[in-house]
């Protein structure tokens, strides 16, 4: 096993997705895609079936589970590969484990529902928190921060915390500094120049910033998201040398080139 940082494939069931618009929407099609990022070497999946874009409308609990849960059937079905369930309601990651997920990606980091953490403790499955200023529909509106390094490290340890409190065992928590979610651009940067921070507080960190805006901010030619394919890879580098343990992205083979490279070039092949 090499020691690279593992990769996520993104598999979208939604409407409204900003990254691939809406293109995996259905199960049919969504499991063909699932099935292709697991072919270009995905080290496990995440599946979602609320998009977290900016102004995007909520769905109704019944149908996100409608959406994600036979997808997961079917990927368990076939695969082995680890299914994450990017949700925010709790309703939605008991049915997904239950179907064969094995970690919650929550963006609200336990918050959406009192009974979230207790929820996450009884599954016993992993969790990984997000760190967002605001939610979806607000959040890009006026993002404030003292210090963001040190505010979004003193969120998600005091979640982790919380979590731990209510009974998730360490050793399941993730940490994620939410790239993207309610910060300007110097605020991504700030977070990403400055990761070693958020690896220092010891949990494995996910870092999410495949074809994100930010990278428009370096490149004001990356208008589309799928022109971010160079600063999106640039950016799973740099989190890959400091330290993080998995990056979630949409283009899997060039990540897992990408990583493999830095990786050979690191231990000599
Ligand atoms: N980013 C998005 C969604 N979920 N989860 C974590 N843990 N970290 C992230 O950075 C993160 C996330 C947004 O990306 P995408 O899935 O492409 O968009 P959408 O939410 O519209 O589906």
């Amino acid at each position: 096993m090499s020691a690279r940082a593992l990769v996520m494939g993104v598999v979208n069931v939604t409407p409204d997705s900003f990254s691939d618009g809406g293109r995996f929407l259905g199960p049919g099609a969504a499991l063909e895609h699932a099935r292709r990022l697991i072919a270009e070497g995905a080290d496990m999946l995440d599946v979602g079936g609320e998009s977290t874009r900016p102004g995007a409308d909520p769905v109704t609990e019944a149908d996100e589970i409608a959406r994600v849960v036979p997808l997961i059937e079917a990927l368990r079905a076939e695969s082995a590969i680890p299914i994450s369930i990017d949700t925010m309601k709790p309703a939605v990651a008991r049915a997904a484990v239950a179907a064969g997920a094995g970690l919650w990606n929550d963006v609200t980091a336990l918050r959406w529902s009192p009974d979230s953490a207790a929820v996450a403790a009884g599954l016993g499955c992993e969790v990984a928190l997000m760190h967002m200023q605001g939610d979806p529909r607000t959040m890009q509106a006026e993002p404030r921060y003292e210090d963001v390094v040190s505010d979004v490290c003193a969120f998600l340890s005091a979640r982790a915390e919380a979590a731990m409190a209510a009974g998730v065992e360490r050793s399941r928590i993730w940490l994620d500094p939410g790239i993207g979610f309610g910060k300007r651009p110097r605020h991504n940067l700030a977070l990403l120049r400055r990761l070693d921070r958020l690896v220092g507080l010891g949990f494995p960190v996910l870092l999410g910033v495949s074809r994100k805006r930010f990278i428009r901010s370096v490149d004001p030619s990356a208008v589309e998201a799928g022109d971010r394919l160079g600063g999106s890879l640039a950016a799973a580098l740099w989190g890959a040398a400091h330290g993080v343990a998995a990056v979630r992205v949409h283009d899997v083979r060039e990540t897992v080139q990408a990583l493999e490279v830095r990786r050979a070039i690191q231990e000599g092949g």
